[in-house]
Parts: structure tokens; C-alpha cells; sequence
């Protein structure tokens, strides 16, 4: 019997922008739970809340000052145990973000780590004294601009932040921090949650001799290569399960930008006792530039087809995939994957859907995906609100690596807030989200595009997901089922098998705005197929096995032999 996981879908929230039950403009925990209703309709097994704990909010909640409290704004403790057993109530589980590559430089620990140089904090944080020139102990640019180091003048030495400033970097060098993140860990664990989405996990070990590394268009010094899956990164991830989590029956799973398929297998062998599964970054990043996400490129099917083949194929025996096409840092999938179109936006919606629900692993839902939300097309710098793309707004465009209008173009189509204007409920005021006025602009095509329309139009997209998570529940294939590509060289059509004892899945996804003719192996005798699930009514398929696809169809056969 696979592991419970293995067969759930799990629904990300993003709590600052899901739903406000106070009136202040942001998202909150009681606000969660009034929509439980609404995501058991869906039928999803497992919310994944992003971080809920006490923040000053630079990062929006990824830099915690206090593990142990609830961000006031979002309500109380009593309010997240009402959470727990009122989803509970509903068959759902919920998984935890787990921030512990770094803090807020408001956390107690970093703000007495930085008091003086020999006290017991000290070395909870990555603390070096300058090069002999006084400049930074490494080159390496940090992931929203500038150096990873900071100066403290006080006790005349530089402080780790592999993101921002104001997110110092842990030693996880130090025994007695790991205890205390481990601890932490077990805090929420007896209060009954499901397990942990673990952030950047895979930063966590560094290279103890910090060289400089080679230098990037951004100007800096490339660091990857001395803290992604670093020396002791498997050691820490034992030792967290021996002292942690092989005491409950939990769902983990590894954000890991870098991964290779090959360092994905160690990390997820059940043998080895780390994690479930890791969140890798190949799919995301197709069609970076020199200056990653902020110069984006035209990607091809082929280079998309090739990614997902290489881990499908990759993690078959050994390990398990995670299935995502958006989170909170990524854009609207149908903006970035389909075509939000007005014209195509729901069929391309139902497209993807399709792709990755009938791929092998644990899929995952973003708020908002599900009804086919689309990017938010500000036109002012102004009404963007996350740091990274404010950040690189000012920063690439000062150092003359990019122009302005390049920026707003990269900007448009790559920033992090298009996944978090506020979800749309309805076409009220604010698309329901709010009474107040929201942190960030709801988007404007909330009149049509929100839950009390998807819910009440049996084509919707919300529809669609829902009977994907049903098949899912219902084809051991889709949990099992072995993968193999077909066609693999075809540029606007992905098309895959699944395979599990006598029954075979055919997958078939336009990924184009074109009509696309092309011939499937007669191997497969489609005269006989049952159709699973299509976006399109009409049958595609012309005499032997010649098909002619309408844009962005998709169809899903099951031929039992
Ligand atoms: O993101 C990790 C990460 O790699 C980011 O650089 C992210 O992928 C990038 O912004 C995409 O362009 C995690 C969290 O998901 C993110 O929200 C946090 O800002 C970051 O770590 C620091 O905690």
C-alpha cells in the first residue's frame, strides 16, 4: 500500500492573500476556515499553509521572529487550533512551512547573536571577520540583490543573508541550534500537524571554507556552487528524522532550488530516512536569461517534455516527484504555461491540468489555479508589493544591466505578487477577498473570473480539477502507473502513457494555439479506449489512429487489456 501521501492532492495557501474575516486588508487564519467548505469541494487532502508564525513581514512571513506565536495579523493560536480541528472535521491535513535556513533579524536569537561576539548566540548565525582589504569574506550576490553580507559595526564583523539583509542565515553548524529547530518542530507536531514544506532546505549546509565564486553578469560571485546540497546537508536531514520525524506519521517535502534528478533520488529514497519528496526548479526556470528570471527567453515544448521525462523517469523506483506548476513565487500558470486569453485561458487552464494531474506523484494546487487565474497586468511599478521585484526594479536597472523597460516587461510576466493578488471569491467588492482595503491590488478581471461563477458553471475549471482529483481517487494507475513519453520530439504536443498491470492511460496535451494533426503508434488501439477525461467535447480522432487536435485540447484515454 503506498504511503497516504503518495495518493493526496495538496492545496497551497498563501494566507496573506486567501481570505480576510477581520476587515484589515490582509488574509488571516479565520478567514481559512470559513473556506474549508470550499476546498472539500474540491476534494484536496492537504492544505500546505505558508508560514502563519510571527514576522515583521519583509519577506511576507519567510522571516520569523518568533516560531512559537502566531503573526498577530493573521489572528491567534486559538484561531489556528480552531483551524486544525475544524479541518480535521473535513478530512484535511495540514502541513506546515518550515523556515530554518534563516530568521528575521528581529528573531531574540539574532538580536542577541549580534550584541556581542562571545555569547551562547553567537554562532546560531554565520558570522566572519572582513577580507584584509575590509571588503565582504565572499563575492556571492544574494537572491534579492546585493551581497549575502552584511557589516555589524558593533563587533566589526559580517553576517550571512543568502536573501535579504534582514534574513540572516543559521549555522546549522551549531548542534544546539539544530536542537532547537528540532524542537520547534515537535511543537507543532503534538498540536497535530500533518508535516512541513520545508523552505530552501537545501541551503542549509555551506561550505565551511567560503571561497569566492566565479563571477556573474549580475556583477557578483556565484555562491551556488558552496551552499545548494552542501557537505552535511544529508547528515542534518538524518539526524532531523531520527530526532523528529520518524516519530510520526508526517508528509515532507523539500523546496530545493539546484536539485538534480540524481541528488533527488538520495534525498528521497525511502531507504535513507530523509524526506518524501522535493520541490525541484527545472520546469520553472525554462527560459532564464543572463539575469535569471528578470531577462526571460521563449521556451520550447521539447525542453519542458525533456525536464518532466528526465524526473518522471528519474524517481520511478526510487523517491517520489512532487507535481507543481505555481506557488507563491511563480506566475499564474496559465500565464506562463497556457494562454490567458480570453479566448483560451479556460481551455489552456484545463490543459495543464490535465498534464500534470495525470503524471506520476503527489500534484499540487495553488490558490487560485484552480479557477484559472490569470497574471495581474499593473501598469505601475507602484502597485507591485514583494522585494525581490522591487529589489531588482531598482537594483538592475541602477547597475545598468537592464533597462526600465526591459525590467517592467521581465516584471509582468515573472513577479512574485501575480500569484498573490488576493484570491477572487465573487464579483463583490475586492472579489469578496475583503470589507477593507487589500494589501495588494485584487486583480481586475475578478468579475468574471471567481469562485461563485466557477462554482455554479459545470465547465469550469474549478469542475474540471475536481473530477481530476476524483480520478485520481479512483485509477491506481495515475498513483502507480509506470511513465513513457510518446512522441517526444513533437513541438506543440506532449503526449504520455501511464502504465499499471493491464490498464494504460494515453495523455494526450496541445500545447499550441494551432490544430495540430499528427498519428499516435498503432500499438494503441484507440477505437477501443474509454475517454477519462477531455476539456473539449468533440472526438478528435479520425481512422487509424490519425488525430487532428483542436489549440490547447487534451484527452485522456484508458485502454484496458
Ligand atoms: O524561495 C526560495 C527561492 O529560491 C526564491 O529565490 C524563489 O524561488 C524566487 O523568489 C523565485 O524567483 C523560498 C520561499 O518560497 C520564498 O517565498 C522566500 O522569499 C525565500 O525562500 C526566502 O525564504
Amino acid at each position: 500500500m503506498p504511503a497516504w501521501w503518495k495518493n493526496s492532492v495538496v492545496y497551497q495557501i498563501y494566507p496573506r492573500s486567501f481570505k480576510d474575516s477581520d476587515g484589515d486588508g490582509v488574509g488571516d487564519i479565520n478567514g481559512i476556515t470559513e473556506k474549508l467548505s470550499y476546498l472539500q469541494d474540491l476534494g484536496i487532502d492537504i492544505i500546505w499553509l505558508s508560514p502563519i508564525y510571527q514576522s515583521p513581514n519583509y519577506d511576507n512571513g519567510y522571516d520569523i521572529s518568533d516560531y512559537y506565536q502566531v503573526m498577530n495579523t493573521f489572528g491567534t493560536m486559538d484561531d489556528f487550533q480552531h483551524l486544525l480541528e475544524q479541518a480535521e472535521q473535513y478530512r484535511i491535513k495540514i502541513m506546515m512551512d518550515l523556515v530554518v535556513n534563516h530568521t528575521s533579524d528581529q528573531h531574540q536569537w539574532f538580536i542577541k547573536s549580534r550584541a556581542t561576539k562571545d555569547n551562547q548566540y553567537r554562532d546560531y548565525y554565520i558570522w566572519r571577520d572582513p577580507k584584509p582589504d575590509g571588503s565582504a569574506p565572499t563575492n556571492w550576490g544574494a537572491a534579492f540583490g546585493g551581497s549575502t553580507w552584511t557589516y555589524d559595526q558593533k563587533t566589526e564583523q559580517y553576517y550571512l543573508h543568502l536573501f535579504s539583509d534582514k534574513q540572516p542565515d543559521l549555522n546549522w553548524e551549531n548542534p544546539d541550534l539544530r536542537q532547537d529547530v528540532y524542537q520547534m518542530m515537535i511543537y507543532w507536531l503534538e498540536k497535530g500537524v500533518a508535516g512541513f514544506r520545508m523552505d530552501v532546505i537545501n541551503m542549509i549546509s555551506k561550505d565551511p571554507n567560503y571561497p569566492d565564486g566565479e563571477r556573474l553578469p549580475t556583477g557578483f560571485g556565484d555562491g551556488g556552487p558552496y551552499y545548494f546540497n552542501g557537505p552535511k546537508i544529508h547528515d542534518y536531514l538524518q539526524e532531523m528524522h531520527n530526532h523528529v520525524l520518524k516519530n510520526y506519521d508526517t508528509i515532507t517535502v523539500g523546496e530545493m532550488p539546484n536539485v538534480t534528478v540524481e541528488q533527488a533520488k538520495r534525498y528521497t529514497d525511502i531507504e535513507r530516512d530523509e524526506l518524501d519528496m522535493v520541490f525541484h526548479f527545472d520546469h520553472v526556470s525554462l527560459g532564464d536569461g543572463r539575469l535569471g528570471k528578470w531577462s526571460p527567453q521563449p521556451w520550447k515544448l521539447t525542453e519542458l517534455k525533456s525536464i518532466f521525462t528526465r524526473w518522471q523517469k528519474g524517481l520511478d523506483q526510487v523517491g517520489w516527484n512532487s507535481l507543481y506548476w505555481s506557488n507563491h513565487d511563480q506566475p499564474r500558470a496559465i500565464s506562463r504555461f497556457g494562454d490567458d486569453s480570453e479566448h483560451y485561458r479556460v481551455r489552456s487552464g484545463k490543459m495543464l491540468a490535465t498534464c500534470l494531474h495525470m503524471l506520476k506523484g503527489t500534484p499540487y494546487i495553488y490558490q487560485g489555479e484552480e479557477l484559472g487565474m490569470t497574471n495581474a497586468k499593473f501598469e505601475s511599478i507602484n502597485d507591485y508589493r514583494d522585494l525581490e521585484t522591487l529589489n531588482a526594479y531598482n537594483d538592475l536597472v541602477n547597475r545598468n544591466l537592464c533597462s526600465r523597460a526591459e525590467i517592467i516587461e521581465a516584471i509582468q510576466q515573472r513577479s512574485r505578487d501575480h500569484a498573490r493578488t488576493p484570491m477572487q471569491w465573487s464579483n463583490a467588492k475586492n472579489a469578496g477577498f475583503t470589507t477593507g482595503d487589500p494589501w495588494i491590488a485584487v486583480n481586475p478581471n475578478y468579475k468574471t473570473i471567481n469562485a461563485q461563477v466557477a462554482l455554479h458553471d459545470h465547465t469550469s475549471i474549478f469542475h474540471y480539477y475536481k473530477k481530476l482529483i476524483q480520478l485520481r481517487k479512483q485509477y491506481q494507475v495515475i498513483v502507480e502507473g509506470s511513465y513513457d513519453i510518446l512522441l517526444a520530439n513533437h513541438e506543440q504536443i506532449y503526449a504520455f502513457t501511464r502504465t499499471l498491470a493491464n490498464q494504460t492511460l494515453i495523455v494526450v496535451c496541445n500545447f499550441s494555439k494551432q490544430n495540430i494533426t499528427f498519428d499516435l503508434p498503432r500499438s494503441f488501439d484507440l477505437q477501443r479506449a474509454n475517454i477519462l477525461i477531455s476539456n473539449l467535447s468533440d472526438d478528435p480522432l479520425q481512422k487509424d489512429n490519425r488525430l487532428i487536435f483542436e489549440p490547447y485540447q487534451a484527452i485522456v484515454y484508458l485502454i484496458e487489456n
